[in-house]
């Protein structure tokens, strides 16, 4: 056997620092992955709620300040949640490649970095909406994996300690981290690229086993399959079919439709594991300042004489002048007020606070809850169950108010209490404590900086101000007078209108605006107002190029 530079595979070879940084910095993310793969495991036996990885990215999203919040749905949209899982992992795996390296000449590093990033996961998983102390079980069954299989990756690295050049306690820090980093230098600093590899795939393999069957196990928890096989009552009060040339959208295209399909129905909410609540099991508490508190099952709900079927715009409070974050659906569900009433709710409660089963608090003012018309218990949508997304198997809708003060998903609990008491969890991060919808109106078509050939052509849109209705869209083009739009036939107060305008478009830059009128008079303002904390308010314009 040889002992020069191209030596043999098979035994350990002097290696350079740089030559084993990389296996060493790998090695670590192998056991952070190995880890969680068995945290993952692991929570498919004790429930989805006490993954790490879920738990973290929950923790995150509730305790990151409202503008970051803010600015991650400006920026995202709805790819802020896959962003943070991705930057969860991201996170984790410089940190385990850091523990690898720091492990390689100091074990006890490593084991205190794996136990203190499991003690994390623990943390978060305890403290959780639904947070149980068998929850922080994978946490720590997946760090004490790591834990064990760190050294058994480092091993075919590690070099034994040569004597005298251990500093002494008291050296600073950094320079003993110089030491730690310098290990791989010294001579006789063994790497068994053969072993390494070997343990290492090996490892690695595992961790994709265990974290595969866990999320594939975790199947189980899911209820699409009860969802689907759930069969809808029929409504005591339907909504009727719709006016003949009620939706404009099939004449005018770039238009959207009247009704959202609920797979393109926008999506707003906190939860980074969509909430499974099983239909069976699923219990709905109406209690404090009530006369007689009450629990509902699935099936008092769907087997109630007075059940509505309302077609409802539901609007997002984030959503800037011309966002998407609104949709309409023919909602069915039971008569919010006569099941207050039932209850006996004080006339001394002003805020409901709505729980879902995720921990989301939502405070919804009791006289809208009690006294606007359509507002339900929603348990279909479109005609279906309603989508997990959407809050299977009971939510809460009320026209006329903002998503985060009316439309609780997941619904688990009312409480009536008062303002004066609660804060609920968007109020608590500065949002307005009551949330009308602003009357508001958007361009769909042309869209922004389009070209386009000069000559006729519509524009068109949607406009929305629930329980008020609209009477009236204008456009104007340029510095020109406000046109009126033609409305789709009038369904409800609830629901939005879609408008069209015909217009001669002369070569050359416009720039387009509308503004809406409320069926009772009020013009939607021109003021512009951000989201944050009542809505935006402010006309939507569009600037297009005739050619
Ligand atoms: N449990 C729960 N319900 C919730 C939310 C949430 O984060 N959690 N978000 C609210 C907000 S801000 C809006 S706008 C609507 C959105 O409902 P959608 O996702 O069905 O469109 O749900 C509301 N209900
Ligand atoms: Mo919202």
């Amino acid at each position: 056997m040889t002992t020069t530079e191209q030596a043999p595979t098979t035994g350990p070879v002097p290696a350079s620092r740089r030559g084993r940084r990389w296996p060493a910095a790998s090695a670590g993310v192998v056991a952070a992955g190995l880890a969680l793969g068995v945290a993952e495991l692991t929570a498919a036996a004790v429930g989805p709620q006490s993954s790490p990885v879920v738990a973290v990215g929950d923790r995150v999203i509730t305790l990151v300040p409202e503008p970051v919040t803010q600015a991650a749905i400006a920026v995202l949209g709805q790819a802020d949640k896959p962003v943070l899982v991705g930057g969860t992992l991201l996170l984790v795996a410089l940190a385990a490649a850091a523990l690898g390296l720091l492990a390689l000449r100091r074990p006890a590093v490593g084991t205190t970095g794996i136990l203190l990033l499991g003690a994390l996961g623990a943390l978060a998983a305890l403290t959780g909406p639904a947070g149980s102390p068998l929850d922080v079980l994978p946490s720590l069954v997946g760090a004490a994996a790591g834990v064990l299989v760190l050294p058994v990756l480092l091993a075919p690295l590690r070099t034994p300690p040569a004597a005298g050049t251990a500093r002494p306690p008291g050296v600073p820090p950094v320079e003993r981290l110089r030491d730690v980093l310098a290990a791989g230098d010294r001579r006789g600093a063994g790497l068994d690229r053969r072993r390494f590899l070997l343990t290492a795939g090996a490892a690695a393999g595992v961790a994709a086993v265990t974290g595969g069957t866990g999320r594939l196990l975790l199947r189980r928890f899911d209820v699409t399959g009860a969802r689907a096989g759930l069969a809808l009552p029929a409504p005591a009060s339907p909504a009727g079919p719709l006016p003949a040339g009620a939706d404009l959208a099939p004449q005018v295209p770039g238009l959207t439709p009247l009704v959202t399909a609920n797979r393109d129905f926008y999506r707003i909410d906190t939860a980074l594991a969509v909430p499974q609540v099983d239909p069976v099991a699923y219990r709905l508490a109406v209690r404090g300042m009530v006369g007689s508190p009450r629990s509902y099952t699935l099936d008092d709900l769907l087997g109630r004489a007075d059940l509505i079927e309302r077609d409802v715009t539901l609007t997002c409070v984030s959503n800037e002048v011309g966002g998407g974050l609104a949709g309409t659906a023919r909602w069915l569900g039971v008569p919010l007020g006569a099941l207050l009433r039932e209850v006996g709710v004080s006339p001394d409660s002003d805020q409901l606070v709505c729980r879902s089963v995720d921990g989301m608090t939502i405070g919804t003012p009791t006289r809208a809850a009690l006294t606007v018309e359509d507002a339900m218990l929603a348990v279909g949508m479109n005609g279906e169950p309603l989508p997990v997304e959407h809050g299977f198997p009971v939510r809460m809708v009320i026209p006329g108010l903002y998503g985060y003060v009316s439309a609780c998903k997941w619904l688990a609990e009312i409480e009536a209490g008062t303002y004066a008491a609660f804060d609920a969890y968007w109020v608590e991060r500065g949002w307005a404590a009551r949330g009308p919808v602003q009357v508001a109106s958007r361009i769909d078509t042309p869209g922004p900086l389009r070209r386009l050939p000069a000559g006729r052509r519509a524009i068109a849109g949607v406009a929305w101000a629930q329980t008020r209705g609209i009477g009236r869209v204008e456009v104007r083009v340029d510095d020109g007078e406000w046109q009126e739009a033609r409305l789709s036939p009038r369904v409800d107060a609830d629901i939005w209108r879609q408008w069209v305008l015909p217009h001669d478009f002369a070569p050359g830059s416009h720039l387009l605006t509308v503004r809406a009128t409320t069926e009772d008079g009020e013009v939607q303002t021109a003021a512009r107002a951000a989201p944050f904390p009542s809505g935006a308010t402010g006309l939507h314009s569009v600037r297009v190029v005739a050619t």
